[in-house]
């Protein structure tokens, strides 16, 4: 398999904390691309983002949550999903907050890159700040400590790009969460192994 991939991308990020979780980390290639946006893997995406995995037999599967999933049924059930429909529902729409969280925050910091500043009007900032501070509280005290699964994971990389690139105090607002990503980073080797700059 090959995964398509830039090197601060929570979403990647997200891909390859589980790869290492499961186990699965070494069959799977990474591509890196950090400029070209036409490269021919992201083009296997119509919506040119990535992360994007080609499957060992060509087929192109997106976007990340997508991707974990796929990974997570190629693993013999070590599960980063619960079978449990109501904790299945409950990691998915952490990992979901989590997507929204990063996805908010995309205009705010990736935007500048793709978008001149004065495109990025004030309105639009306090709506995608809103978004970002109201999805926190909601995963204050969300989480436990144990928690291994896709929901966490896309937490902490979440979490992560928000150290990266935002530069709002979180934890003050939301010490559970900071406690929770403490432990997490601490007791999960593939968080620091995937931190900015290192993929
Ligand atoms: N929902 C997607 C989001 C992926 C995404 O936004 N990736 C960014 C890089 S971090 C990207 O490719 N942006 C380019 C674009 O939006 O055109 C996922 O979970 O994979």
């Amino acid at each position: 398999m090959n995964l398509r991939y830039v090197t601060n991308s929570p979403y990647c990020r997200k891909v390859a904390i589980a790869a290492r979780l499961l186990g699965l980390e070494k069959r799977i290639e990474m591509l890196n691309n950090e400029t070209d946006f036409g490269d021919a893997v992201r083009s296997q995406n119509p919506l040119k983002k990535i992360p994007i995995l080609i499957t060992d037999d060509g087929q192109p599967i997106y976007d990340s949550s997508v991707i974990v999933l796929y990974l997570d049924n190629l693993s013999d059930g070590k599960g980063l999903y619960s079978k449990d429909a109501h904790q299945q529902a409950r990691v998915m729409t952490n990992e979901a907050l989590a997507d929204g969280i990063m996805d908010a925050l995309g205009p705010l910091s990736q935007g500048k890159k793709l978008f001149p500043a004065e495109q990025i009007s004030a309105p639009r900032i306090a709506h995608q700040r809103s978004k970002i501070d109201k999805g926190l509280a909601a995963l204050e005290g969300a989480l436990s400590s144990s928690m291994k699964d896709a929901g966490a994971i896309a937490v902490a990389s979440m979490l992560g790009y928000l150290d990266l690139r935002d530069k709002q105090p979180w934890r003050e607002k939301h010490p559970n969460l900071a406690v929770w990503f403490f432990a997490f980073a601490a007791t999960t080797p593939g968080f620091a192994e995937t931190a900015p700059g290192k993929l």
